[in-house]
């Protein structure tokens, strides 16, 4: 069975509480972080028991953590990277101890996701996050950092923190001679490490796809379709080294088939993002509501598939838009997730039943 979540970023980052995710039917736990701790630092045990006790005290589990980020030396395989590989196993460890088995992470250089407009209107007057390809082609990394986080409402966005800001120029500059192929054996290289840990916990690490799954600034991506993330499963092929299957993600790229992805990925889908978008243009696309009419993907074809394969991870609605005056970080607000989450689990529902095989 899967399990629903909601994304949490903690008591003092969020603006939807527990008592709020509690009271939507049918979501079990959530998918959280220690969002104040810098990407390369070790997690204190006694942190992740002190979050974990906050969040079973609401009656929720914590089913997964998004993300435990990884530090660029690691990505750049510079004369550092062992010592922030110890720092991750450590933190794993810990994990491990507190009995968390889901960790997302990615290995995108610099940026995390990236859209040029956080609050795009759509004729409902909802507001949603959107991309469009022709303005990243005409803005410098620095200035569309300062454009994205002055956007931000005063959140604090993942992968989007202003502590980074200042390193952005610094950053490209390391990351000057890591080709794809050198950010691929990298990746191989963490995870053959970080393995044993993972294995002695039963850790399962799921890589998020690169958003959008294309280079963007000139950056080399590597998780962007299929051949791609095969090549990975392959290189270190173990059930441990797996995926967050994330629809959003995969799908900017149209030529991406979501639910065949899905079904070739059995075994290694460790998570999964389940939300909509509606395409227009090549590389101009807007974030949708999760309903199938809404955008360009069929969830139902991509629920089934997660049935179909015997997905029994966390899962979650993703992005959601904002509605009803909330006010949030974008794409984070409670209304329109909570309604994904009932949406999906509707699917679900009726997936389950109508099979009469099982
Ligand atoms: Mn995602």
């Amino acid at each position: 069975m899967m399990h629903m979540t909601l994304r949490w970023f903690g008591s003092k980052h969020d603006t939807v509480t527990l008592e709020q995710i509690k009271q939507i039917p049918g979501v079990e736990g959530v998918i959280t972080t220690l969002y104040d701790i810098p990407a390369g630092e070790v997690w204190p045990r006694e942190r992740i028991k002190a979050l974990k006790d906050e969040v079973e005290a609401a009656g929720l589990k914590v089913l997964g953590i998004e993300s435990v980020n990884i530090h660029d030396d690691i990505k750049i395989g510079n004369e550092n990277r062992d010592k922030w590989i110890d720092n991750y196993i450590a933190t794993l460890e810990a994990l491990g101890e507190e009995g968390i088995t889901t960790v997302c992470y990615n290995f995108m250089p610099v940026f995390d996701w990236t859209r040029t407009d956080l609050a795009k209107v759509r004729p409902d007057g909802s507001t949603v996050l959107a991309y469009d390809q022709k303005i990243v082609d005409t803005i410098d990394p620095k200035a569309f950092f300062d454009q994205t986080n002055a956007s931000s409402q005063g959140f604090e966005m993942p992968g989007w923190e202003p502590e980074r800001l200042a390193k952005v120029k610094d950053l490209f500059d390391a990351y000057k001679d890591v080709t794809e192929e050198k950010l691929f054996d990298n990746l191989v290289y963490f995870l053959k490490r970080i393995q044993p840990t993972c294995e002695k916990y039963d850790i399962k690490m799921a890589i998020h796809p690169d958003d959008p799954a294309w280079p963007v600034f000139g950056l080399p991506r590597i998780i962007t379709r299929l051949d791609r993330i095969q090549k990975l499963m392959k290189a270190v092929d173990a059930p441990f080294n797996g995926v967050t299957f994330c629809a959003g993600s995969y799908g900017t790229n149209p030529n991406n088939d979501l639910p065949g992805m899905i079904r070739a990925l059995k075994g290694r889908v460790h998570f999964a993002h389940i939300r909509n978008l509606h395409h227009f243009e090549d590389g101009v696309f807007e974030e949708a509501a999760h309903l199938s009419s809404d955008g360009s993907f069929d969830l139902y074809e991509i629920v089934k598939a997660l049935y179909d394969i015997g997905f029994e991870g966390p899962a979650r609605p993703d992005h959601g838009r904002m509605i009803w005056g909330e006010v949030a970080m974008p794409g984070y607000g409670l209304y329109d997730r909570a309604l994904g989450s009932q949406y999906i689990l509707g699917l679900y529902e009726a997936i389950t039943k109508a099979d009469r095989s099982r």
